[in-house]
């Protein structure tokens, strides 16, 4: 894997003196083996019926805040578990501690998005059999976690009112891949001169296929919605555990 991450950044600066195929070659075989470790891991959680969520938002807009009152409001309903990535610290994944829910934190160091390999080795820190939801916090970066599928059935992204309501144009690879966005920090959105109507124009722009919930997990402003929405997709997880159409849109 690291011999790989070098051949990219070579790669890199073979592009920059003019050749890109190297990079595109490289890059290829990178996404291709991540693709296949995804491919086991959705047939493993297929398997044992586990839905599973993959979180992607940029840094601060509220993804472990989410998490913290969800695994609290759902504890009596579903059995829940997180893995979270962060590039330095398990900060996130101690927040998460104490709420009747397995926490496994990744640290990347240095790479910016989570990989199927990463979450495949984190696992045997949870007891999946004793899971029917399994959240992952990717690491906070609108660009990098776009590529990378981690065997999950859903796409959830979150952008909150003070990024702004471009940010679906300008980082579309991200929006064009989730399935739902959550709109965080609502509480905010006058102060933060947020549009909601601009930023849902862009969400439908690039993402048509995402269907948009506004929050505020700090006043409990649209959480009976998300609650509701991942209920839903946990029944449907369980009557038809083979989410194929997950995979066809990832690769
Ligand atoms: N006003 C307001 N603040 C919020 C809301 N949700 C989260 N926050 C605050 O936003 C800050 C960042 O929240 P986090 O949950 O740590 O964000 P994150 O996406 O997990 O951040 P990274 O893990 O660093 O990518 C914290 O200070 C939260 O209290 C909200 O709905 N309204
Ligand atoms: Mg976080």
């Amino acid at each position: 894997m690291n011999l790989e991450r070098e051949n990219v950044t070579q790669a890199n600066r073979s592009e920059a003196s003019g050749q890109s195929t190297q990079k595109i070659v490289v890059g290829t075989s990178l996404l291709k083996r991540n693709d296949e470790q995804a491919h086991k891991l959705r047939e493993n959680f297929s398997q044992k019926s586990i839905l599973v969520v993959n979180l992607l938002s940029s840094p601060g807009s509220g993804k472990t805040s989410l998490l913290e009152k969800t695994l609290i409001d759902l504890q009596k309903k579903i059995r829940m578990g997180v893995v979270v990535g962060d590039l330095q610290t398990d900060r996130d994944a101690q927040r998460l501690q104490n709420r009747g829910a397995g926490v496994v934190a990744i640290t990347t160091g240095t790479v910016c998005h989570l990989e199927a390999a990463m979450v495949s080795r984190s696992l045997s820190s949870l007891d999946l059999d004793s899971l029917d939801l399994l959240f992952i916090e990717n690491v906070g970066n609108l660009v990098c976690p776009a590529r990378f599928d981690l065997g999950e059935d859903y796409r959830i992204v979150i952008l909150s009112t003070t990024e702004g309501e471009d940010k679906p144009l300008k980082y579309p690879f991200i929006f064009q891949s989730a399935n739902l966005v959550l709109i965080n920090k609502m509480d905010l959105a006058e102060l933060a001169d947020f549009n909601m109507d601009v930023a849902c124009e862009n969400i439908k722009m690039v993402a048509p296929q995402a269907m948009i919930i506004p929050i505020s997990v700090k006043k409990g402003l649209g959480l009976a919605d998300w609650y509701q929405w991942l209920l839903k997709h946990y029944e449907t997880k369980k009557e038809y555990p083979i989410n194929k159409f997950a995979e066809a849109v990832r690769h």
